[in-house]
């Protein structure tokens, strides 16, 4: 196949909120610096139904969708030496060059080489699509496009991982566990002895407990509208659990008095610009740290009274935790084979990709944390 057009399966978002639609996709040879992978396994994360519904100022359609998966390396254009045909990948919607501005910086994750062309759906090189059906252009979707049994990836965006780790459970860490982690680890840098809030029960906030609880965090406290996320929550680490419904004062003034005052460190992991105000001003004056990993929509903005940062406490907000996608999604990865963190835990659901319309609504029901697709 190398060199060739390979026709495949693939959901087409034909257009916002319509269903999926599994067509024959074209998928073009990748070109110098370009890498064609075969996807083995996809998730589903809470991003890809954001963009679906049309809030996304960066939403294209129509676009094939994903970018929580692994597969394997079936072609590599001109130039590309790290990695070959055979090997075993994660996709990076997050690249990492090590040669632009921001990876030379060491003070983010975030990388400027193919960014303009995945914010508008295109390859660098000649800033077009790989896919195609019936000659009509497809759009790609965070330069990783994963609902389709074949992609076409930049080699900055692709990390060579362990053959030995089954690609059905380690597509996770293409997204929503190494961004808990990674807002932990990385972004807020919690300290053992650490009181921290978690708003939000879903995979992302699951993995923020999880981080924290490794971090040695003395109580963490979990916010969410659904109680029954509790129980599970308890087991990736969660102490305590509130419900916002349960009380008639603000949330954050729940929090300051439960806490005596505020907790060291928030995590808003929804999307929800008033939940993303209360997350910081549930923070300790003078240290309080509240890290923005909720993807809010467009014409969505954040408020709070300048006096709340005035008085020391401080606003963040992270992409795919801080991690630096090339080098560490093989270390965690490896992490995961050591059994030093979970991966399996957060797969509620399995189904195929024909499946997918049934994933999405699984996505949104209460129940499933991820849905993985086998393609
Ligand atoms: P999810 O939908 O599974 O989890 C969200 C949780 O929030 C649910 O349990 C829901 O019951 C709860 N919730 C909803 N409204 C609430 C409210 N007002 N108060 C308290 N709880 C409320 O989503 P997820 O997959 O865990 O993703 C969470 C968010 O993180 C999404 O916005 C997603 O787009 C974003 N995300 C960001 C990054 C990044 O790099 N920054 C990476 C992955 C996901
Ligand atoms: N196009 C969206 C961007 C949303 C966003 O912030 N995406 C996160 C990853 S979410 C993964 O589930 C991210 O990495 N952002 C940094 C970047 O470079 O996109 C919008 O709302 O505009
Ligand atoms: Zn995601």
């Amino acid at each position: 196949t190398q060199g060739q057009v390979i026709t495949c399966k693939a959901a087409v978002a034909w257009e916002a909120n319509k269903p999926l639609v599994v067509e024959d996709v074209q998928v073009a040879p990748p070109q110098a610096g370009e890498v064609r992978v075969k996807v083995l396994f996809t998730a589903l994360c809470h991003t890809d139904a954001y963009t679906w519904s049309g809030k996304d100022p960066e939403g294209l359609f129509p676009c094939i969708l994903g970018h929580e998966a692994a597969g394997i390396v079936e072609s590599v254009g001109e130039g590309v030496t790290e990695v070959q045909p055979g090997d075993h990948v994660i996709p990076c919607y997050q690249a990492e060059c090590r040669e632009c501005k921001f990876c030379k910086s060491g003070k983010t994750n975030l990388c400027g080489k193919v960014r303009a062309a995945t914010g508008v759906g295109v390859m660098m090189n000649d800033r077009k699509s790989r896919f195609s059906v019936n000659g009509k252009p497809i759009y790609h979707f965070m330069g990783t496009s994963t609902f389709s049994q074949y992609t076409v990836v930049h080699d900055v965006s692709v990390a060579k991982i362990d053959p030995k780790a089954p690609l059905e459970k380690v597509c996770l860490l293409g997204c929503g566990v190494p961004t808990g982690l990674g807002a932990v680890w990385n972004t807020a840098k919690v300290e053992s002895g650490s009181i921290v809030a978690v708003f939000g029960l879903g995979t992302v906030g699951l993995a923020v407990a999880e981080g924290a609880k490794a971090a040695g965090a003395s109580r963490i406290i979990g916010i969410d509208i659904d109680s029954k996320k509790f129980d599970r929550a308890k087991t990736f680490g969660v102490t305590e659990f509130v419900n916002p419904k349960e009380h008639d004062k603000p949330i954050q003034q729940v929090l300051v008095d439960l806490t005596d005052g505020g907790v060291d460190y928030s995590f808003e992991c929804i999307g929800n610009v008033s939940v993303m105000r209360a997350a910081l001003e549930c923070c300790h004056k003078g240290w309080g740290t509240s890290v923005i990993v909720g993807v809010a929509a467009s014409g969505q903005e954040i408020c709070t009274r300048p006096f709340q940062l005035v008085t020391g406490r401080v606003w963040k907000g992270t992409a795919f935790g801080g991690f630096k996608s090339r080098s560490q999604v093989p270390w965690l990865v490896d992490k995961y084979m050591k059994k030093e963190i979970k991966v399996d835990e957060y797969i509620t659901h399995n189904l195929s990709l024909g499946e997918i319309n049934e994933a999405f609504h699984l996505l949104h029901g209460g129940d499933c944390l991820r849905c993985v697709l086998s393609m």
